[in-house]
């Protein structure tokens, strides 16, 4: 057993870390106040291979691992949680879902167009009537005239107003109900048919684009159904496994910015005169926010570890998914109440991660639904 990380690694947490503090750490607040999208970021991201960390090369990726992206997602959502969800969209649902789903052309074709970063991509899966309950879709699909024909609409698509290659989730069966019929298609946004509904404004992530996307009678060719008809629904699974580890690793790095701003101004910060950092309150909130954070991280890269070694890892990464943001959000909690009225205000970045992690509990599966997950996963092994 061994808890290092491979020199490798260790040279690429370099790299992502100078990234990070060159060409993120300066924009991060703006981003978040402007609600502006990090298009600058995201193109000096693909420049650098970084827009297809986990792919193979073949496939205009950077050819790594599951543990190099966790740790771009670490460092970068560090940073900005706006940057880390723009890239957890595209490469831990969108991309994944047609690097697991798709056939040799669609990933030639596609793939290499998202993991070079040339183009950006977005996951289409929820719908108002389909959350938790992501079977529950009415976006329907038809075959016609060779092809396909979708109509319909998505909700709340992170990268939505602002992707090319958009995975979209439709139900192709005649029943209205059922995760039977679901099937992905891989949709360019400029087929016409595809628009851009209502742009949504939230708590957090703030530079994040999240749309709402409208198909009307949307042509979609034949080669560009994704896997099998009825296999959607599996499809979107397995790249929720990805994304939810990604999300989780973006979580501790989080928890870790939390961590180091609250050790930072509880050294400096003097009351009743000595640091606060010298007050039992304070200490014992940072030690168990650093042990939260430690006992994070080891799961994060125990799952990575998993899937690099080609491991089924749905357990695991809700697992991850749900302890990581638990853990982010206590962590953005208690940096706000160890700065006191300072992390109330908004010249101070521990208000925006207060804002940034709380999405964490609920995106990409709320709390709720990752212990459904395990808790079926338990059933299941007991099953065997
Ligand atoms: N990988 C591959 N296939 C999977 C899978 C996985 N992780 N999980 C489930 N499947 C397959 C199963 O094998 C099963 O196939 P068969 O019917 O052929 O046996 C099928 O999918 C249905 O599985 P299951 O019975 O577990 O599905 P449920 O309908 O009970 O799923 C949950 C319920 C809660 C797991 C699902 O609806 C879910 O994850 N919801 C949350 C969705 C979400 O995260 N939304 C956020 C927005 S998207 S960013």
């Amino acid at each position: 057993m061994d808890f290092k990380l491979s020199d490798d690694n260790i040279r690429l947490q370099k790299l992502f870390r100078d990234f990070v503090k060159n060409e993120i750490e300066p924009e991060a607040d703006r981003i978040d106040k402007e609600e502006a999208f990090p298009s600058a970021i995201i193109k000096k991201a693909a420049e650098l291979g970084f827009m297809g960390t986990p792919f193979p090369e073949k496939y205009g990726g950077a050819g790594l691992t599951e543990t190099a992206y966790c740790l771009l997602n670490e460092e970068v959502a560090y940073s900005s949680a706006t940057v880390g969800t723009v890239i957890g969209a595209h490469i831990g649902i969108a991309s994944n879902s047609i690097f697991f789903g798709g056939n040799e052309e669609q990933k030639i074709k596609y793939l290499t167009e998202l993991a070079s970063g040339r183009k950006l991509g977005a996951f289409a899966l929820t719908e108002p009537t389909a959350g938790s309950d992501a079977a529950g879709i009415r976006t329907k699909a038809a075959r016609r005239d060779g092809g396909f024909v979708i109509n319909g609409s998505k909700i709340w698509i992170t990268n939505g107003a602002v992707a090319d290659i958009i995975v979209v989730y439709a139900d192709l069966a005649k029943s209205d109900k059922g995760r039977g019929g679901i099937t992905a298609f891989i949709v360019e946004s400029s087929f016409p048919g595809f628009s851009v509904g209502s742009i949504e404004k939230h708590m957090g992530i703030r530079g994040s684009s999240t749309a709402e996307l409208v198909f009307e009678d949307m042509k979609v060719p034949e080669e560009n159904m994704l896997g099998v008809e009825g296999g959607g629904f599996s499809v979107a699974m397995k790249a929720l496994d990805y994304g939810r580890l990604g999300l989780g690793a973006g979580c501790v790095g989080m928890s870790r910015r939390c961590l180091d701003m609250s050790v930072d101004f509880a050294r400096e910060r003097v009351q009743f005169g000595k640091p606060i950092l010298r007050q039992q309150a304070i200490q014992f909130k940072l030690a168990e926010m650093a042990t939260q954070i430690e006992a994070a991280r080891l799961m994060v890269y125990q799952c990575a570890w998993m899937a690099d070694e080609g491991m089924k890892i749905t357990k695991q990464s809700a697992m991850v998914k749900l302890f990581c943001s638990q853990v982010a959000n206590r962590c953005a909690y208690e940096a706000v109440q160890i700065h006191g009225g300072m992390g109330y205000m908004t010249d101070f970045p521990v208000e925006r991660f207060y804002r940034d992690t709380r999405v964490t509990e609920i995106y990409e599966g709320t709390s709720e639904i990752q212990k459904m997950v395990i808790a079926m996963q338990l059933e299941r092994e007991r099953r065997r």
